[in-house]
C-alpha cells in the first residue's frame, strides 16, 4: 500500500489529468495576461439583491448548464452520455465511473479505463473505523444528511492534502493530493451512505460490500433495498445524472468557496453537502415524495384525477408554500434529468401508482405555476421524479434521498476541485455592500445625471 492508501503504482487517470491540467494552466495564464481586463458581464442592483442570478463570475470545467437545453457534461447531453459511456455487462445504463473520468479529463473513457477506475475505487474503499464510531454516536433519528456531513468531516483525518500542506508543499503540487483525496472520498462514500441507511432504518443490520460489483451496483447491494437487478440499473443512472450542474448551484459553489481557502477536499465536500441539505436545493427530493404521500392521504386515493391534483396544488400554494420539484434558478424548460428518469420509468417500470402521479403532476403543475405570473420556470426539475423511482423499488424512507444525491454530487464537485487546484484558483472573495452604500450610490448617480 502506498502513502495515499492505494496499492497500484501507475495511475493513467492521474497522468492524463496532470498533462491536461498543466497545458490548460499555461494557456489560462497567457489568456489572462493578454485579456485579463476584458469585461464579460455587468451586474445590476437586482442581481446584487437577488442571489447573484446569472452573474458570470467563476470557472467550472466539468459541466455547463443552458437554460433551454439543460446540462452538458464536457459538451455531452444526458441522452448522448447514455449512448456513449461504458456500461456494465448486460446493463443499459451508463456507469458513473465513466462520467467521473469524462468530467476530470474531458474524454469519454474506454471500457478498460472504466474497469481500471472501478478497481481503483475498490482498492481505496476502506473507511477508517473511527468514522463508524462517529456515526454510531448519533441518534438513529438524526437526519441522514447530518450524519453524512459529520462522516465526511470525520474521514478528513486521512486527508493527503492537509498532511502534505503541513509538511510544506509547493503550490504547484496542490492538485496532486487533492486528486488523491478526491479518489479516496468517492471510493468511500457509498459504504458510509449505506451504513447511514442501514443504521437509520434497518436496525443497524449492515451488508458487507461486494467488491466484484461496479461502484453503483455495490452501493445498491449495500443499501439492501431490492434484489431486483433493475434497482442497480437505477442507481447507475441516478448517480450519473445527479453528479454535476455547473458551478453556480449552491452545493457546487459552497464546495468551491470552502476549497478556495485551501481547506481540504473533506471540508470542502462537507460544505457542499451542507448546502445540498436545504429544501430549495437537494432536500427537495425528499420534500417531493413527502408532499405526494400527504396528497395521497388527503385525497384518500393512490389514483387521483388531474382535477384532484390541481386542487391540492392550489391548496399548497394558498398555504404560502412552494411546489417541491418545480422551478429552477437557471433552467427554463423541463429538466433533462427529469426526462431521463421518466424514460427509465417508461422502460423499466411502466405502471406504478406513484410514478403515474408524478406524470399527472407534470401535466397539471406547469400551467398553474405559469398562471401565477411570477415563477420564471414552471417546469419540473431533477427532484420531482427521483423519489417515485426509489419508492417503486422499496425505498420509502425519503429522509435518506438527499444522501443519494450527495454521493453522486461528490463526483462533480470534487473533479472540479481538482481543476481549481491545478489552475491555481485563488481565495474567493466577492465584494459586499450595505443598503446605506447602495442608497448613497443611487443619490450620487442621480446628482451626476442632473448636473450633466
Ligand atoms: N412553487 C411555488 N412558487 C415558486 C416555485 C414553486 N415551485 N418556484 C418559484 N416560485 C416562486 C418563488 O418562490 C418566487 O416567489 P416570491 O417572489 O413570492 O418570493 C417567485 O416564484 C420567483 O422565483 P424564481 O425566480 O422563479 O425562482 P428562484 O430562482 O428564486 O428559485 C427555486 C429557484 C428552485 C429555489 C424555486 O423554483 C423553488 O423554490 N422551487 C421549489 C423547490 C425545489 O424544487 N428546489 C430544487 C431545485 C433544483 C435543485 O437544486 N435540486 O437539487
Amino acid at each position: 500500500m502506498n502513502e495515499h492508501g492505494h496499492t497500484e503504482k501507475t495511475d493513467p487517470l492521474k497522468d492524463k489529468f496532470r498533462e491536461k491540467a498543466l497545458a490548460l494552466a499555461t494557456e489560462t495564464r497567457a489568456t489572462l495576461k493578454e485579456f485579463g481586463g476584458m469585461k464579460v458581464d455587468e451586474v445590476t442592483l437586482k442581481q446584487v439583491f437577488g442571489g447573484m442570478r446569472g452573474v458570470k463570475s467563476m470557472i467550472w470545467e466539468t459541466s455547463q448548464l443552458d437554460p433551454n437545453d439543460g446540462i452538458r457534461f464536457r459538451g455531452y447531453s444526458i441522452p448522448e452520455l447514455k449512448e456513449k459511456l461504458p456500461k456494465a455487462e448486460g446493463g443499459n445504463e451508463p456507469l458513473p465511473e465513466g462520467l467521473f473520468w469524462l468530467m476530470l479529463v474531458g474524454e469519454i473513457p474506454t471500457d478498460d479505463e472504466v474497469a481500471w477506475l472501478s478497481k481503483q475505487w475498490k482498492q481505496r474503499s476502506n473507511v477508517p473505523k473511527h468514522v463508524f464510531t462517529v456515526l454510531d454516536s448519533f441518534p438513529v433519528t438524526a437526519h441522514p444528511m447530518t450524519q453524512l456531513s459529520a462522516a465526511i468531516v470525520a474521514m478528513g483525518t486521512d486527508s493527503c492534502f492537509s498532511r502534505r500542506y503541513a509538511e510544506g508543499m509547493s503550490k504547484s503540487e496542490y492538485w496532486d493530493p487533492t486528486y488523491e483525496d478526491t479518489m479516496n472520498l468517492i471510493a468511500r462514500l457509498p459504504r458510509v451512505a449505506a451504513y447511514i441507511y442501514r443504521r437509520s432504518y434497518h436496525k443497524g443490520e449492515h451488508i458487507n460490500p461486494d467488491l466484484s460489483l461496479d461502484w453503483a451496483a455495490n452501493f445498491a447491494h449495500m443499501l439492501g433495498v431490492s434484489e431486483n437487478p433493475d434497482f442497480r440499473s437505477l442507481m447507475r443512472l441516478y448517480l450519473t445524472i445527479h453528479a454535476d450542474h455547473e458551478g453556480g448551484n449552491a452545493s457546487a459553489h459552497a464546495t468551491h468557496l470552502v476549497g478556495s481557502t485551501l481547506s481540504d477536499a473533506y471540508f470542502s465536500l462537507a460544505g457542499g453537502m451542507n448546502a445540498l441539505a436545504g429544501p430549495l436545493h437537494g432536500l427537495a427530493n425528499q420534500e417531493v415524495i413527502k408532499w405526494i404521500f400527504k396528497m395521497v392521504d388527503a385525497l384518500g386515493t393512490t389514483k387521483p384525477t388531474k382535477e384532484q391534483i390541481a386542487d391540492y396544488v392550489n391548496s399548497t400554494l394558498a398555504a404560502g408554500k412552494v411546489i417541491p420539484g418545480y422551478g429552477h434558478a437557471v433552467l427554463r424548460q423541463p429538466d433533462p434529468r427529469f426526462t431521463a428518469q421518466k424514460v427509465f420509468a417508461e422502460e423499466y417500470i411502466k405502471d406504478d401508482d406513484i410514478v403515474n402521479i408524478v406524470w399527472k403532476i407534470f401535466d397539471v403543475v406547469p400551467g398553474i405555476l405559469g398562471g401565477l405570473g411570477k415563477v420564471k420556470n414552471p417546469w419540473p426539475n431533477v427532484d420531482s421524479h427521483s423519489g417515485a423511482l426509489l419508492v417503486h423499488y422499496g425505498m420509502r424512507e425519503y429522509s435518506f434521498y438527499t444522501v443519494l444525491f450527495g454521493v453522486s454530487r461528490a463526483m462533480g464537485v470534487l473533479a472540479a476541485l481538482c481543476w481549481s487546484r491545478a489552475l491555481g484558483m485563488p481565495l474567493e472573495r466577492p465584494k459586499s455592500l450595505t443598503i446605506k452604500w447602495v442608497n448613497e450610490y443611487l443619490e450620487s448617480q442621480k446628482t451626476a445625471a442632473t448636473n450633466s
